[in-house]
């Protein structure tokens, strides 16, 4: 395959450019999905579609996207390139970004080199990829597959309160088309690993041939509050102990897992949340993931049998709401193949592997030949502003899907 090349000062720039939108007062980068944060990022996006000539188009669950039809091009299914652009609080720039903006490099390279492809190619910025504002999580990617219907995904009330389907009319996305509007011929997402793999086996390239289960829960203890002084540790009804207790119980199954079992208590609320008041009541929510569909129905079986025992033993009471679950996927293999192949074809070190974060591109699996293409993430970290990959390796991993879109969308 002849080498074309990525416009590497134009992707390494907008992705700077938007890594500065959306600062709070302290300057962390927080882009929640449907947020003015939000907004400023969805304009400036906008903005670049516009300029590279895209048909732009929003659908109702707030998805953005730019499609290039060339001429003869035809009615032909497009093929999908993309990610999201919302974050996660105290974001990295890189996390959803890098894929947006590198799906719209390989656009505007391959019109510049007057590359004539056999259907039209699209880019798209999922809505509420993170869920950290609304939940489930990968929500515009969920409703495109089908699997959530849209105007249930308009109504979920977010942690502030307002309603999805509000706040994208509120900024200005609340587009006219119907979610799955575009049915892809196939869909690539490239994006950071987010994790330590690629790193420690200095390897260039991830070409991700599934992605592990995702099991998300919202609980909440009810005990007493008491005198933090006089009540005998004998009399308690502790929701704060409670808590703790579940917290390093799902710890200790994680560590004793067969499999890959990862298990994150990301979020606490205490109440009343006051130093010398034993807490009444305790609200958290449980990120629970594994590579085996089995497995994680085995940790999720443990933990409801260990919610029933501590509820005895610590005379509270435990309920339970589910947030999202996603069972793991598998990939295309073909085009796995060819991610393996495009690497090896640009001398870069590539090889296989699981997703441990979740992304779009499980959600689309659904509906259309799938893959994704990781690069390193320096120290495995993200979801963190330290989160980083250096330009030469974001450069790589863009040529790389800038060659899969040539292939896959070939002229016939
Ligand atoms: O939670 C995830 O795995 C993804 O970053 N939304
Ligand atoms: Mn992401
Ligand atoms: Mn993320």
């Amino acid at each position: 395959m002849s080498n074309y090349s990525i416009d590497a000062e134009r992707l390494l720039l907008r992705i700077r450019t938007l890594g500065a939108i959306g600062r709070d007062s302290d300057g962390r980068l927080v882009r929640l999905a449907a947020s003015d944060a939000d907004k400023l990022g969805r304009d400036q996006l906008v903005s670049w579609l516009k300029g590279a000539d895209l048909d732009v188009v929003v659908d109702r669950i707030g998805n953005i996207f730019g499609i290039w039809k060339p001429e003869g091009a035809g009615d032909q299914q497009p093929l999908l390139l993309g990610s999201h652009i919302d974050t996660v609080i105290d974001a990295g720039i890189y996390d959803g970004c890098y894929g947006v903006l590198s799906a719209l490099e390989v656009i505007e390279t391959l019109k510049t080199a007057g590359f004539q492809p056999s259907r039209p190619i699209a880019v798209v910025a999922f809505t509420n990829e993170e869920g950290v504002r609304f939940v489930p999580d990968m929500v515009g990617s969920l409703v495109t597959a089908g699997g959530f219907d849209v105007d249930e995904a308009l109504a979920a009330v977010g942690i502030d309160g307002r309603r999805l389907g509000e706040e994208l009319a509120r900024i200005g996305y609340a587009g006219a088309e119907e979610p799955g509007f575009l049915r892809p011929h196939a869909y690539l997402e490239l994006h950071i690993e987010q994790g330590p793999v690629l790193e420690r086996e200095n390897i260039s390239i991830g070409a991700v041939e599934s992605l592990q289960g995702i099991s998300w829960q919202r609980v909440t203890i009810d005990g007493q509050a008491n005198h933090a002084g006089t009540t005998p540790i004998s009399m308690r009804r502790d929701a704060g102990l409670a808590a703790a207790r579940v917290i390093t119980f799902l710890r200790d199954r994680a560590k004793a897992s067969k499999s890959r079992t990862v298990a994150t208590v990301g979020t606490i609320r205490f109440e009343p949340n006051a130093i010398n008041v034993i807490p009444s009541r305790a609200t958290f929510t449980i990120d629970l993931r594994d590579p085996n569909e089995d497995s994680l129905q085995e940790q999720e079986a443990a933990l409801s049998a260990f919610f029933d025992s501590l509820s005895e033993e610590e005379h509270v009471t435990i309920s339970v709401e589910r947030l999202a679950r996603f069972q793991p996927v598998q990939f295309d293999q073909r085009i796995v193949a060819l991610i393996e192949q495009a690497a090896r074809d640009r001398g870069l070190t590539s090889m296989r592997m699981t997703s441990g974060a979740g992304h779009d591109a499980q959600m689309i699996a659904r509906i259309a030949p799938t893959a994704m293409i990781f690069v390193p993430s320096v120290g495995g970290v993200s979801h963190n502003p330290k989160e980083f990959t250096p330009d030469a390796a974001l450069v790589a991993g863009a040529n790389i899907l800038l060659d899969l879109a040539r292939e896959v969308a070939a002229p016939l």
